[in-house]
């Protein structure tokens, strides 16, 4: 095969990048990977080098370009089918919570920004935050009761929803999110998980800092 070369963002604050970059991990596809800082006067040039949209993360595979998190969820899933439920019902339920989380949760995204290494931050729980919360905290629940008896995962093995939702585990974790014992526990899992301990190390020695990324 030829190789395979994913560009992302820097590892603290750059959420889609994570959501690629763990999935590769966990399908066990070897890849390079090009990290470009976000938010400094060379970075959109630097993204744009890569790829036509002007964001990360961007997949190369030999001369073919593959842009936004969810096309190389669907591109990795043809290389190796492993990203989706194998069940058919359950292949849709992962599907319909990753596009919930492609393309809503703003408010969640917008006051309680990735920032993997930060702990211990408190910001105001306004009523359309706590309705993000409520609502991720009811499809994992969902997800796990219906899905996910053969392991930890939210469809028991790690899939695509798992890769998905991680960034919002840490900022749950970051803010101090009040969640239910089902999202605790599965919380937990991806915190320990081998694949996203290897992203929060690079992330802690990463030089950068966004300031308007630095909250509570
Ligand atoms: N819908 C895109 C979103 C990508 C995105 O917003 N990436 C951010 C980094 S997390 C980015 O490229 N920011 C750089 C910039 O806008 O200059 C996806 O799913 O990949």
């Amino acid at each position: 095969m030829e190789p395979l070369t994913l560009v992302i963002g820097n590892k603290n604050y750059s959420s889609w990048s994570l959501r690629a970059w763990l999935l590769l991990k966990h399908v066990g596809l070897s890849f390079e990977e090009v990290v470009i800082a976000l938010d400094q006067p060379e970075t959109r040039e630097r993204i744009e080098r890569y790829g036509p949209s002007g964001h990360v993360p961007v997949l190369h595979h030999g001369a073919l370009r593959v842009w936004d998190s969810l096309a190389i969820y669907e591109y990795v899933a043809e290389l190796t089918g492993k990203v989706w439920p194998q069940e058919r019902g359950a292949r849709a339920l992962a599907r319909s919570i990753c596009a919930e989380m492609h393309s809503g949760f703003t408010t969640l995204r917008s006051l309680w920004p990735m920032n993997a290494r930060a702990r211990n931050r408190r910001t105001a729980v306004t009523t359309p935050l706590e309705a993000d919360i409520e609502r991720i905290d009811e499809l994992w629940n969902d997800c796990r009761s219906r899905c996910g008896a053969a392991g930890p995962w939210l469809f028991g093995d790690y899939s695509a929803a798992d890769a998905m939702y991680a960034p919002v585990v840490l900022r749950f974790n970051t803010y101090g999110a009040r969640v239910s014992q089902t999202a605790r526990w599965y919380m937990a899992s991806v915190l320990e998980d081998g694949a996203l301990q290897e992203w929060l190390q690079a992330a802690k020695h990463e030089p950068w800092t966004i300031a308007a990324d630095e909250v509570g």
